[in-house]
């Protein structure tokens, strides 16, 4: 299958991410994408390609203008305002106040705009944010036009970024401007499945009314989980979206054997939904070492877990997400797409 690249993506360099009260370097790093492009080639996947450029309409499809706006003068503002460090907000629109009013100085702004503050924004965000999102389009709208799977090497990731706030490394939701896009060419129904060990809270908000796009999510229970306030089983959509959202929180530890019993009640959901597309939110940090998260799946699985997605019979398109085991990343990442290859090659 073809993989979608732009050395664009690392236009973002973070210095700092808040970790356990710390400055730390950032675990969502610019060398994943590399390490993932290095094992692409190893494995001879199939061609890279770079991104076409598709603009900002496709971001406005999804998220808000006053945003999109922000993410990008961000940086800009911040060091006008004569901050030494990088872009971390300290103040929200917490319950007890007002979020309705916009504030204008940049701490503010930015604050309005958050949802955590792990993710300092730097110089070269949003022109990497924008490469994401051109990665997604590109590798969808190829899916798209021969049914042929892809593989967009995306980055930063996305599914944590709502329709008008950041965080969890995500500004831009790729898989959100991806599936919004192929309904706009014809697609009918999109299925969103979010194997990330977090709950893709972002792409969960932006459908959540919606039955245009199906939403389901393996991930970490937000009890005891980032992002914590999102992510339970009972949120199954709302309105004409009821029954279009589906979230299975597991418990750390959690390893193959429980985790891919929900894989399988997901993709039979997807399957009875009828859908015409699958976007996978590729996030492999569900991997037995990642340094951040607390589910227990092996290299190995990676690779079952492709091959039960082939199963769908479904266009597919993969989605890099997180993943912070950075020596392993390529491996465990380019094992589902070969798992895939080789189970779509069996059906
Ligand atoms: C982004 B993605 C580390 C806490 C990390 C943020 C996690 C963001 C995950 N001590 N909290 O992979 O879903
Ligand atoms: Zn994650």
């Amino acid at each position: 299958m073809l993989t979608f690249h732009s050395d664009a993506t690392g236009r973002r360099r973070a210095r700092t991410e808040l970790d356990e009260g710390r400055l730390v370097a950032p675990y969502e790093c610019p060398e994943r994408v590399e390490l993932v492009l290095d094992r692409v080639r190893q494995t001879g996947l199939g061609d890279i390609r770079e991104p076409e450029t598709f603009g900002l309409s496709p971001v406005l499809a999804v998220h808000d203008r006053g945003y999109v706006d922000f993410i990008a003068a961000c940086w800009d503002d911040w060091r006008a305002a004569g901050h030494a460090g990088e872009a971390i907000p300290s103040i929200w629109p917490a319950r007890t106040m007002r979020g309705d009013v916009v504030p204008e100085h940049i701490d503010g702004r930015l604050g309005y705009y958050a949802l955590a503050a792990e993710t300092s924004i730097c110089e070269g965000t949003f022109e990497a944010a924008m490469a994401s999102k051109d990665i997604a389009l590109s590798a969808v709208s190829h899916t798209l036009a021969g049914g042929e799977p892809a593989f967009g090497l995306c980055r930063p990731p996305g599914h944590h970024a709502a329709s008008d706030q950041f965080g969890g490394y995500c500004f831009f939701n790729n898989a959100a401007i991806a599936a919004q896009h192929a309904l706009a060419r014809g697609a009918r129904r999109v299925a969103i499945l979010d194997v990330d060990f977090h709950h893709g809270n972002g792409t969960q908000q932006i459908f959540y009314a919606r039955d245009d796009v199906l939403f389901a999510s393996l991930h970490g229970d937000p009890r005891t989980c980032f992002p914590y306030f999102l992510g339970h089983a009972d949120e199954t959509g709302r309105g004409r979206g009821e029954g279009f959202n589906r979230n299975y929180p597991l418990p750390p530890g959690t390893a193959f054997d429980t985790w891919s019993r929900a894989l399988d009640d997901a993709l039979a959901r997807i399957r009875e939904a009828g859908c015409d597309l699958l976007l996978v939110s590729l996030g492999v940090d569900a991997f037995e070492h990642d340094p951040i998260s607390a589910f227990k799946l092996t290299s190995d699985d990676f690779t079952e877990l492709g091959r039960r997605l082939a199963g769908l019979g479904l266009p597919t398109t993969f989605l890099l997400e997180g993943g912070y085991a950075v020596e392993e990343i390529g491996l465990n990442a380019v094992n589902v797409l070969t798992g895939f290859e080789a189970g779509a090659r069996q059906a």
